[in-house]
């Protein structure tokens, strides 16, 4: 038999926010949070990504005692119930901190270490890989008037200019990994261009991180405006095709559908 092409891995989403856009709300009491991650687990995730601020537009601050608060037990219980990795998707540097303290190994900062004059030292400091993310502007802003020249050359200069500074802050090259941040300050038409573009970031050179999962340009494409629950079918093209272009994690909230795509596309190949 034909060898197959490798599966990406797959990061599932563990959101204890009271707003994320597609799954606020429920899973904010820990015990449900965690055996959520669970049940990513066993549907075959190789990471899990603990958030507890939605990044989603418009989303409001959360105080860092109140992100604490939602992580850690999160990222606790999980420790002790699975071998798989734990991610703790924030901003702040002292969340991230007692992140890796309790067990996760990935900081994923959609602010791309800028949110805090403290987070490239502390970055530099911990023992976990670290994901830059592209944004234009912050959750508040950005999706008021999202503008590029040339989008795909804009977020690959983005990345490796956050490369750079990671790098020259004391952060090794091999921990850091790249996502061009799909929906954050984009448009439908400039989240197109980076999914047909996903080459040009692939070659950054650090592995690409691809999260596409009910986001809305999903919503805006299908016939109907499905809202975020409704999207599956839509997440899982997007996944495909993410996975096609070179990501090498795919950031989902249904791990074993999408997973069960892909096993599939890869036997065609
Ligand atoms: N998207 C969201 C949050 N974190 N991190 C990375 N690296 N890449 C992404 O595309 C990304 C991310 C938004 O999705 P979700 O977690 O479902 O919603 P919310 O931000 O509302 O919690």
């Amino acid at each position: 038999m034909q060898e197959r092409p490798a599966l990406p891995l797959f990061m599932g989403i563990v959101n204890t926010t009271t707003d994320s856009f597609s799954d606020g709300g429920r899973y904010l009491d820990p015990a449900r949070a965690v055996a959520h991650g669970l049940k990513l687990v066993a549907e075959g995730a190789d990471i899990l990504d603990i958030g507890g601020e939605s990044t989603r537009p418009g989303a409001k601050d959360v105080p860092l005692t109140e992100e604490l608060a939602r992580v850690l037990p999160v990222i606790e219980g999980l420790r002790k119930a699975t071998a798989a990795r734990l991610s703790i998707d924030t901003r702040k540097p002292e969340v991230a901190r007692a992140a890796v303290a309790a067990g996760a190994s990935i900081w994923n900062d959609v602010s791309a270490l800028q949110f805090s004059s403290e987070s490239l030292a502390v970055a530099a400091a911990l023992d976990c890989d670290i994901v830059l993310m592209h944004a234009q502007g912050t959750p508040q802003t950005m999706q008021k008037n999202p503008h590029y020249d040339d989008v795909v050359a804009e977020v690959a200069a983005f990345l490796d200019a956050r490369i750079a500074a990671a790098v020259a802050a004391g952060v090794e090259r091999s921990r850091l990994l790249v996502d061009p941040g799909i929906g954050f300050g984009k448009t439908l038409e400039h989240n197109l261009a980076i999914i047909r573009g996903l080459g040009t970031i692939v070659d950054r050179g650090a592995p690409v991180l691809f999260g596409a999962s009910r986001k809305s340009f999903i919503g805006k494409l299908d016939p109907g405006g499905a809202p975020a629950a409704k999207r599956l079918g839509g997440s899982i093209a997007a996944a495909l095709e993410g996975w096609r272009r070179g990501a090498a994690i795919l950031r989902v909230h249904d791990v074993g559908a999408t997973r069960q795509a892909l096993a599939v596309a890869a036997a065609f190949r």
